[in-house]
Parts: C-alpha cells; sequence; structure tokens
C-alpha cells in the first residue's frame, strides 16, 4: 500500500516557536516517525511538505497518476481556507484523512472550519504526532 503524506505551511518550522501548542520535536522528528510507522505498517509512504497551495493541489492531483493508495493530510493554515486543497481531495477520489497536531477545536474561531477535513473519511486532531500515526493505521486498515 502507497500512502501519500501531505503537511502545509510552516509545519516545517515545527519545534522551533509556539512549542506550548506544537510541542518541542522538530520536522525532521515527525518524519522519523512517519517513515518507521509505515514501516511497521507494511506500507510505502512519500512525505510531502509545501508552505505553496499550488504544489499541495499539484501534489494530491500527481496522487490520481502515481498509485497513490491514500492521502493523510495536514493542510495547517490551508486548512482554514482552501477550497482548491478541498477541491484536489474531491477530484482525486482517493480515501483522505485530516490530522492536526493541536487541538483546532479549542482554538480561535478562525481554526473552526475545516474544507479539507469535508473530502476526509477520518479526522484525528490534537494528538500530536500520534495522529499521523493512527491516520496511518485508518488507511492501511483499509486494504
Ligand atoms: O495543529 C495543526 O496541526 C495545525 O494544522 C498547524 C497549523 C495551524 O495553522 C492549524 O490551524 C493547525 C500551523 C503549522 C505550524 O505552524 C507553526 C507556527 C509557529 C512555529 C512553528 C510552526
Amino acid at each position: 500500500m502507497k500512502l501519500l503524506v501531505v503537511n502545509g505551511p510552516n509545519l516545517n518550522m515545527l519545534g522551533i516557536r509556539e512549542k506550548h501548542i506544537y510541542g518541542d520535536r522538530d520536522y525532521d522528528a515527525l518524519c522519523r516517525c512517519v517513515r518507521e510507522w509505515a514501516e511497521a505498517l507494511d506500507c510505502q509512504v512519500e512525505i510531502f511538505q509545501s508552505n505553496h497551495e499550488g504544489a499541495i493541489v499539484d501534489r494530491i492531483q500527481q496522487a490520481y497518476f502515481d498509485g497513490t493508495d491514500g492521502i493523510v493530510i495536514n493542510p495547517a493554515a490551508y486548512t482554514h481556507t482552501s477550497v482548491a486543497i478541498l477541491d484536489a481531495l474531491k477530484a482525486v477520489q482517493l480515501p483522505a484523512v485530516e490530522v492536526h497536531i493541536s487541538d483546532v477545536t479549542q482554538r480561535e474561531d478562525f481554526r473552526q472550519v475545516s474544507y479539507a477535513g469535508m473530502a476526509c473519511a477520518a479526522h484525528y486532531i490534537g494528538l500530536g504526532f500520534e495522529g499521523y500515526h493512527e491516520a496511518m493505521k485508518y488507511l492501511a486498515g483499509q486494504r
């Protein structure tokens, strides 16, 4: 099974600031966890991070053609703004799961809408890095 993990803007800055919200581990640590979990689940994984909305749309579209079986997505700030990412997820019709490191339900009003989440089959919110693990297990369980 081939999984694509998509991370949106500023997630590459994890561990540098706002540690009380996102924890003290950095983005490389997240990527190492994701690769270890993929191996344990006997899945292939590609991790994609971009600070650019269009690049994320392009990568989701590419997933339709490259044999991706499922998408784990943390669109970061684009969660709350991007109809383009929602439409891309709807266009490819691949199983997708939304992840947020922090508990966005307990944060500012502007974080209460998730466009991408409308195209996702499951949501793991506020579980830290472990949310990615849960999302990967969910998709692997669909095999
Ligand atoms: O909790 C999450 O995973 C978020 O997707 C993280 C986003 C935020 O905009 C979403 O509302 C919730 C932020 C990504 C990381 O931003 C940083 C900010 C300061 C320092 C390091 C990273």
